[in-house]
């Protein structure tokens, strides 16, 4: 049983399926800046392969045929320790909401949890590159991909510039908010690719490579591309569509509570907004890829009919550009709520997430974006 080696689990993970294990993370994880380890979301195409961070090693082969290889130890003693504040989001986050508002989408079907945030220690991949004889300021015209291999078999591949780009800060790490990398999140070493979709940050990484072409493998090569709403799964040309990288825009609602001048926090948020009466309080998170930041949250609670600005919260990301969601509340008194909240974000570079379900559908269910609607009696 390769499943033998998995960790227990938290019970307040969200479990989509355990063998292998894909689970949400809660609500209550959602709300927070960074997610708690235990209940920070996990995404495992096969088991948790077991490995001693003794003996482990990553060898780095260049496109020369020349390899060199790294304990943990290795890194640590080497290299100067970075940390990052950075989110990890499934390309399949909200697929569920593609599935309930367009069409059935193949795939977990993952409500808003699909995502989550931490702050990593680790050293940079292009030092380590550097190290291993690799030139980071003028790459060969032969290495244009770094591929990344699991021990479990699981591979993916970034584009050169991504992994030797100074302020790209991808990293190979070790620690996910202050403890040793969980078993679930690639103990003893993943890659963190900030800004890029989650599926390219490998975890119980063993292997990079330094290649002409993209990664082989059926998460580079298939799986994580989407097609036009018209296009079926014997019509998609596979080898034509790029392999998602940077994602789009993103924001949800993962908190709606009501409050009441009666009680003293309450009351407190309350003045905060000047309200007196019984409102509702809405919270979430926005993000977007390549490190874009988050300049807006436009929310509505009238089904989009009337849209207000929701309090930005403070920033307290760690990085060369905005690799964590930003996360965002409002209150709004309980007499102007109507049937359903509404919530959609802006980016750095004025992009923004489509309304509709419909012509974003794609059968892989990959990138689902549109606006978050939640109705208002839906949440606790
Ligand atoms: N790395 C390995 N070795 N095996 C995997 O199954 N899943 C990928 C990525 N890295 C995966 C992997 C995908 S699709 C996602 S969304 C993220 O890991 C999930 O990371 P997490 O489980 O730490 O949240
Ligand atoms: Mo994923």
């Amino acid at each position: 049983d390769p499943f033998s080696g998995d960790p227990v689990r938290d019970e307040r993970l969200i479990v989509l399926s355990a063998r292998p294990c894909n689970a949400e993370s809660p609500g209550e994880a959602l709300s927070t800046w960074c997610t708690p380890n235990e209940t920070f979301y996990v995404r495992n195409h096969m088991w948790v392969p077991e490995v001693d961070s003794k003996i482990h090693k990553l060898v780095i082969e260049l496109p020369d045929g020349e390899e060199k290889e790294y304990t943990l130890k290795d890194l640590k003693k080497k290299f100067q320790e970075v940390k990052i504040t950075a989110t990890l989001q499934c390309s399949g986050n909200r697929r569920k909401h593609m599935t309930e508002e367009a069409r059935s989408a193949n795939g977990l079907q993952w409500n808003v949890g699909a995502i989550s945030n931490a702050e990593w220690k680790g050293v940079r991949l292009r030092d380590v590159l550097a190290d291993a004889g690799f030139d980071i300021n003028d790459p060969p015209e032969d290495a244009k991909h770094a591929h990344f291999v699991g021990a479990e078999a699981y591979g993916a591949s970034i584009p050169i510039d991504k992994a030797v780009e100074k302020h790209g800060d991808v990293l190979i790490v070790y620690e996910m908010n202050g403890e040793t990398l969980p078993p679930d999140h690639g103990y003893p070493m993943r890659v963190l690719v900030p800004g890029t979709v989650a599926a390219r940050s490998v975890k119980w990484v063993n292997k990079i490579v330094i290649s002409e072409e993209e990664s082989p493998s059926q998460w580079q090569r298939r799986d994580y591309k989407c097609f036009g709403p018209n296009v079926g799964p014997n019509q998609a040309n596979w080898d034509e569509a790029p392999a998602i990288q940077e994602m789009p825009v993103q924001s949800a609602i993962t908190s709606l509570r009501d409050i009441s001048s009666s009680s003293p926090t309450d009351r407190k948020l309350l003045q905060v907004y000047g309200l007196e009466e019984d409102s509702v309080a809405v919270e979430g998170y926005a993000w977007s890829g390549g490190g874009r930041r988050i300049i807006r949250v436009d929310i509505s609670a009238d089904d989009g009919r009337n849209w207000h600005q929701a309090e930005l919260l403070p920033d307290k990301s760690l990085g060369s550009k905005a690799w964590a969601w930003r996360r965002w509340r409002w209150v709004v008194p309980r007499g102007q709520v109507g049937r359903c909240f509404v919530v959609k974000a802006v980016d750095e570079t004025y992009n923004g997430q489509p309304a509709e379900y419909e012509p974003h559908w794609n059968f892989r269910g990959n990138l689902t974006n549109s606006w978050h609607r939640v109705g208002y009696r839906h949440m606790g």
